[in-house]
C-alpha cells in the first residue's frame, strides 16, 4: 500500500432598559482608545507592503506573523495552539527593565509570538498554528528577523502509534520525521495506484534532540520520555488513518502500514517534518528538533484528561525552554544583548502592520505614543 518516494465589535446587543452596561477597558483604557492608538501607530509605520516576493510593511514587519527584527529572539519555542504559547508565555520574565511582561505579538493571521527572559537568556515563544503550511510561515518569517543561528524547538500534543509511546509521554522525534500524504491521483486515475505516499526520514539537530530527551528524563523521569520516529501527516483524518463513513479514504490499513515500515515510529502529527526539512534547508542557519506530548494512544483508542494534558504542557514548556535557553549558540552573547537593547527601545504597544492585526496580551504599559 505504502510507496517511497521524496518530495522534492462584537455585535453589541441592544442594552436592556436599566441594566449596568458593561465596559471592557484594557489598562485601564477604554477598547476604543486602545484600537485607536493602535490604529494611528499602523498609520504611523506604513501598513502597504513593499515587496511582493517576501511581503513586509515599510517597519519591516513580516507579512503573516507580524512581527519584525528586535521583536523575536533567535531560539525559538513553537507550539501549534495560541493558548498553550499564551500559558507558556508566563514563565518568561520581561526582556528590560520597566517593561512588565513579555513582548507580544497577535498578527491578524492569528500567530502569537512571546518575547522575553528564561533563566536571564531571551526566548521567544511562538504558535504556528496548524499543518504545514503554517509552519512553512513560521519558520520562514522568524529566521527573516533574527540574526544569528536559530534554534527551534517545537513542542507539540501528537497521536501515540505503537508501544512503548503510551498516553502522556513525552515522544522525542530524535529518528526524525517521514511526511505522509494522500495522493489525490489514486483517486483520479483509480487503478491501483497507492492512495498514500510516504517520504524518506529527515533528521533533527543531533545535539538538540539528545539535549531535550535528557532534560526530559531530568525532570520528568526517563519512564516519561521516549525516543524514536515521528511521522508528519498533510491531514488530521484521512492521512493519520482515521476511519469514518462519510468519505472514501482508503485508509483502513495506513496506521498499521507505516508501523510495519517503520518499527521505531512512535507519534503521527502535523508539522515537525516541515520544521526538519526546512532547518535541513537553511545552509546550516536553523538548528531543529521536537518534542510531542502523547494526547492520544491510537492503538487503544484512549484520549488524555484535559487537567493531565494542561499539567503535563507546563513540565514539557519548562524542559524545552531550559534546553534552549542552555544551548550553547556562536552568537548568543552578543545577540542578546542586541534583542535587549532595541526591545527596550520598542514600543510596549506593538502592531503587525498587517490589516487589523493588533496586539495581544502586552496592551500598553509605556508612555503613549507620539502624535
Ligand atoms: C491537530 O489537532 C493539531 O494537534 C497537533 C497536530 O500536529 C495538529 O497541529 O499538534 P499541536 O497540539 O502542536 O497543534
Amino acid at each position: 500500500m505504502m510507496r517511497q518516494r521524496a518530495f522534492g465589535d462584537s455585535s453589541g446587543a441592544a442594552a436592556r432598559p436599566g441594566a449596568q452596561q458593561y465596559r471592557p477597558r484594557i489598562r485601564g483604557r477604554s477598547v476604543a482608545t486602545v484600537k485607536r492608538r493602535c490604529a494611528r501607530l499602523c498609520v504611523r509605520a506604513g501598513r502597504d507592503i513593499s515587496d511582493a516576493n517576501f511581503p513586509r510593511t515599510a517597519d519591516g514587519c513580516t507579512y503573516h506573523l507580524g512581527t519584525k527584527r528586535g521583536q523575536v529572539s533567535n531560539r525559538i519555542l513553537t507550539v501549534g495552539s495560541v493558548s498553550r504559547a499564551e500559558m507558556l508565555s508566563k514563565l518568561l520574565q520581561p526582556l528590560a527593565p520597566g517593561m512588565t511582561q513579555p513582548l507580544s505579538v497577535l498578527s491578524s493571521r492569528g500567530f502569537l509570538t512571546a518575547t522575553g527572559l528564561y533563566n536571564g537568556v531571551p526566548v521567544s515563544i511562538v504558535s504556528h498554528l496548524m499543518g504545514i503550511a503554517n509552519m512553512d510561515f513560521m519558520v520562514r518569517e522568524c529566521r527573516a528577523v533574527t540574526d544569528g543561528t536559530m534554534a527551534v524547538v517545537r513542542l507539540g500534543t501528537c497521536g501515540a502509534l505503537q508501544p512503548p509511546a503510551k498516553l502522556g509521554d513525552l515522544l522525542v522525534a530524535s529518528a526524525g520525521a517521514i511526511f505522509v500524504r494522500r495522493d489525490p491521483d489514486a483517486w483520479t486515475l483509480n487503478d491501483g495506484t497507492p492512495p498514500y505516499a510516504t517520504s524518506l526520514p529527515v533528521l533533527p539537530d543531533a545535539e538538540l534532540s539528545a539535549a531535550l530527551a535528557a532534560e526530559g528524563a531530568r525532570q520528568l523521569g526517563p519512564q516519561h520520555v521516549v525516543e524514536g520516529l515521528n511521522a508528519t501527516a498533510d491531514s488530521f483524518y484521512s492521512s493519520q488513518g482515521r476511519v469514518g463513513g462519510d468519505f472514501d479514504d482508503r485508509n483502513s490499513t495506513l496506521a498499521s502500514d507505516l508501523c510495519k515500515l517503520h518499527p521505531n515510529l512512535l507519534s503521527m502529527e502535523m508539522e515537525t517534518f516541515q520544521m526538519l526539512d526546512l532547518a535541513r534547508c537553511s545552509n546550516g542557519s536553523i538548528r531543529a528538533a521536537s518534542m510531542c506530548i502523547a494526547l492520544a494512544e491510537r492503538y487503544s483508542n484512549r484520549f488524555l484528561e484535559h487537567n493531565k494534558l494542561l499539567a503535563i504542557e507546563m513540565a514539557a514548556g519548562r524542559i524545552a525552554l531550559t534546553t534552549l535557553s542552555q544551548l550553547r549558540l556562536e552568537d548568543s552573547a552578543s545577540f542578546s544583548k542586541k534583542l535587549l537593547e532595541i526591545s527596550a527601545a520598542t514600543p510596549r504597544l506593538s502592531t503587525n502592520g498587517n490589516g487589523n492585526g493588533m496586539l495581544a496580551s502586552a496592551f500598553w504599559d509605556g508612555p503613549p505614543p507620539e502624535r
